[in-house]
């Protein structure tokens, strides 16, 4: 769908009426919520991503792409939400200790949600005892940890280590995810899953 990818460059320029528009076009075309995400909003993020990596991109423009997206989030959001719902499980999610980004995380909440989970949010640069006391008090059936610095992926491991001080680690399953995390990476924090993105993580906690 052409549209798809003038959602996405919306989202790299980071022109929010724009990405309102075409993101409110690509619905009238009888584009999917998870289609638009997948294959326009989240496109262009992506391409953020590599120019700002190649140093062709500069924080500024990226908060500015990262707001763009997530209004295209919002307005996809409600048709996430058509979906049929059952309560399959309560979650406490959060990003780790140094760590700010939460676009990834609100992405999985969003899905989560939409599929009939309970989301307790953290919110970013959640402290080991935050976790833990959290679970300590929701007593949750899952615990989700994103980090997107590999400087703020040994938290994960952290928080693991402290759940198992507490007592607590048998009582809930841990899922990591964030784009550094690997398969491997998240054996050695001493996690139970790894999902690569929000639909995987859904998939992987409804039937695994
Ligand atoms: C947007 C962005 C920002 C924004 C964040 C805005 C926000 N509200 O989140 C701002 C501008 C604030 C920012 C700041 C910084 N950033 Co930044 N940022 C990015 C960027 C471009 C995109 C990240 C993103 O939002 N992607 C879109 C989302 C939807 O994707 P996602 O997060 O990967 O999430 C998906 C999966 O990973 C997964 N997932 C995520 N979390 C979870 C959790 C669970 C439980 C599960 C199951 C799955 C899961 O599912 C999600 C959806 O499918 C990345 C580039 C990249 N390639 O990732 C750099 C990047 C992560 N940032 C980077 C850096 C260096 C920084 C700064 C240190 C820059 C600086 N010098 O100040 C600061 C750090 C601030 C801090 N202390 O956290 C580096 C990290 C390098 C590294 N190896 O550690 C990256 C990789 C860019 C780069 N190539 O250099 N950043």
């Amino acid at each position: 769908m052409a549209i798809l990818e003038e959602v996405a460059q919306a989202v790299e320029s980071g022109e929010e009426e724009d990405v309102k528009k075409k993101v409110q076009e690509a619905l009238d075309e009888g584009g999917t919520a998870l289609d638009i995400i997948d294959n326009g909003l989240m496109k262009g993020m992506e391409t953020v991503g590599n120019k700002f990596a190649d140093g062709e991109m500069f924080i500024p423009e990226v908060m500015i792409a990262a707001q763009a997206l997530q209004v295209g989030i919002d307005i996809v959001k409600p048709h996430l939400l058509e979906g049929q719902r059952s309560f399959t499980g309560k979650v406490i999610l959060g990003t780790v200790a140094g760590d700010i980004h939460d676009l990834g995380k609100n992405l999985v909440k969003m899905m989560l949600t939409a599929n009939g989970f309970e989301v307790i949010d953290l919110g970013v640069d959640v402290p080991v005892n935050k976790f833990v006391d959290s679970v300590k008090e929701n007593q949750p059936d899952i615990l989700g940890m994103s980090a997107l610095l590999t400087t703020t992926m040994p938290e994960m491991g952290r928080v693991v280590e402290a759940l198992k001080e507490n007592g607590l680690r048998d009582n809930v399953r841990v899922i990591v995810g964030g784009a550094p995390v690997n398969e491997e990476y998240a054996e050695k924090a001493g996690a139970d899953l790894y999902a690569e993105n929000a639909l995987e993580a859904v998939d992987l906690l409804k039937n695994k």
